[in-house]
């Protein structure tokens, strides 16, 4: 097992990874810019680094600034959290290079994954279910036109090194097919500087359920179940669940199995997510993500596991603590991301922090870095907070987020809270009603 371990991320993240360093006996390392020179993660690791200057680009982005904090500290290991570099396979070798072990999948898996051609090729050869489109990429107007009208209007066309919704374009008929096509391929091209793109049936009303994967790299795989996280506002998670609503146990076992053994075969090392969209019954695959998710707190609270804990295990070339059959759903657990945003524009917000009180009690978790006095820098992510609540079932989890909302105090910025308040009082929130176009709809009837 590694001795030291650098973090190369900020805020809650940052926190989550240091907890777990500190139950496993491993010394843990913060590393910083000179914005974040009081912030908590500093203050909670064992040492740390000053890695350049405010910009993410010179600092938590900064692969050199990042091997000599390593260098300097002796740390064997680095965990990247969530976005900055966790998904960068040209890191993950710089640092193979340097013999420190980069705590996520090989630079193959990340690479085949960035790519969403390839992802969905890959996907499909290994039996996971895909959306009907072309045959990998399209390259001209001639052969766009030729795959919709085999899988019929409308369509989607979506950029190959895009994701996230990033560089897609929706063609209603063949009519529109052709600037949509183009206009996809002109913007991939000056956002990503790679022009190819693909095309999908568009599916109306899905929603965005995600199945976690675990890998020990050394072909055993395990699933933990969906995350239901269609409730988004133009790609940005808002709120998130587990299990999913509408998801029956027939369909995560099955769904789950097919994940499991997809990543199993890869020899995928760690914690992933595959992403579907789903309607009418049937799961069709849309991308991978290679890395620890914002939300993974959801899926710790029904299975009762530490995902962390099982990333780093499997880092260092031990076995996961569970297997599949082990792994049974307990309850149901729903977070809410708390962004130090004004509602309904969602500008950020930064500034000091007059007054903090996390919430707590039985069934709640609020993962932070705030702290009263803390002044939150204008330069990174607008999240502050993951309030995750659990409960014996739906009902139960949902009336904890209601009470611990009431409790939750952040005085001195703007935050999200009010716009969780007024969704608490949504039948179809209520019901978990809600599929990925809900959100957005409810906001322009509510604020536009
Ligand atoms: C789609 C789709 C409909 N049909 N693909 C957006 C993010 C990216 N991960 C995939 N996205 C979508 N792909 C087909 N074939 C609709 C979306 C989409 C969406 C997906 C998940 C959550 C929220 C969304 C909001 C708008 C569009």
């Amino acid at each position: 097992m590694f001795d030291k371990i650098l973090i190369a991320n900020r805020g809650e993240i940052a926190l989550r990874v240091i907890r777990a360093c500190r139950e496993m006996g491993i010394a843990s390392v913060a590393v910083h810019s000179t914005a974040d020179t009081d912030a908590m993660h500093v203050r909670m690791a064992d040492e740390s680094v000053c890695i350049g200057p405010p910009s993410s680009t010179s600092s938590y982005l900064s692969m050199p600034a990042l091997i000599s904090a390593c260098e300097i500290t002796g740390a064997q290991a680095i965990h990247p959290g969530y976005g900055f570099l966790s998904e960068n396979a040209g890191f993950v070798q710089m640092l193979e290079d340097h013999d420190i072990t980069f705590i996520g999948p090989r630079a193959e898996h990340i690479r085949i994954m960035g790519d969403k051609i390839t992802a969905k090729d890959t996907m499909k050869a290994l039996g996971v279910p895909c959306v009907p489109g072309s045959e990998g990429g399209v390259n001209d107007v001639e052969d766009a036109k030729r795959v919709a009208a085999e899988i019929g209007y409308p369509v989607i066309i979506k950029a190959t090194a895009g994701g996230g919704g990033r560089g897609m374009k929706v063609a209603q008929d063949e009519a529109g097919l052709e600037v949509a096509f183009r206009t996809a391929r002109s913007e991939a091209k000056a956002a990503f500087g790679n022009p190819d793109v693909y095309i999908e049936k568009y599916l109306q009303r899905p929603r965005h359920i995600e199945i976690q994967v675990f890998g020990d790299g050394k072909g055993r795989a395990v699933h933990l179940g969906e995350r239901d996280c269609s409730l988004q506002r133009r790609h940005q998670k808002v709120l998130e669940e587990a299990p999913g609503p509408s998801i029956t146990q027939e369909q995560r076992d099955r769904i789950g199995a097919i994940c499991a053994d997809a990543v199993a075969k890869i020899g995928y090392a760690g914690a992933g997510t595959i992403e579907f969209l789903f309607e009418d019954g049937e799961f069709y695959f849309i991308e991978m993500n290679t890395r620890l998710q914002v939300e993974h707190p959801v899926t710790e609270a029904i299975f009762g596991v530490d995902l962390v804990r099982q990333q780093i295990r499997v880092a260092a070339g031990l076995p996961m603590e569970f297997q599949q059959e082990d792994l049974k759903i307990n309850g149901h657990s729903i977070e809410v991301r708390i962004n130090a945003e004004k509602v309904p524009s969602f500008s950020p917000c930064p500034g000091k922090i007059t007054q903090y009180h996390a919430p707590g009690g039985l069934g709640v978790r609020m993962d932070s870095a705030l702290y009263q006095g803390y002044s939150i820098p204008p330069y990174y992510d607008s999240l502050i907070g993951k309030l995750i609540v659990h409960g014996r079932d739906r009902d139960e989890a949902l009336a904890r987020l209601s009470r611990a909302l009431g409790e939750l105090i952040v005085d001195g910025v703007d935050t999200t809270v009010p716009l969780f308040d007024a969704l608490l009082q949504e039948p179809d929130i209520l019901s978990g009603n809600y599929s990925i176009h809900w959100l957005e709809r409810w906001l322009a009837q509510h604020f536009g």
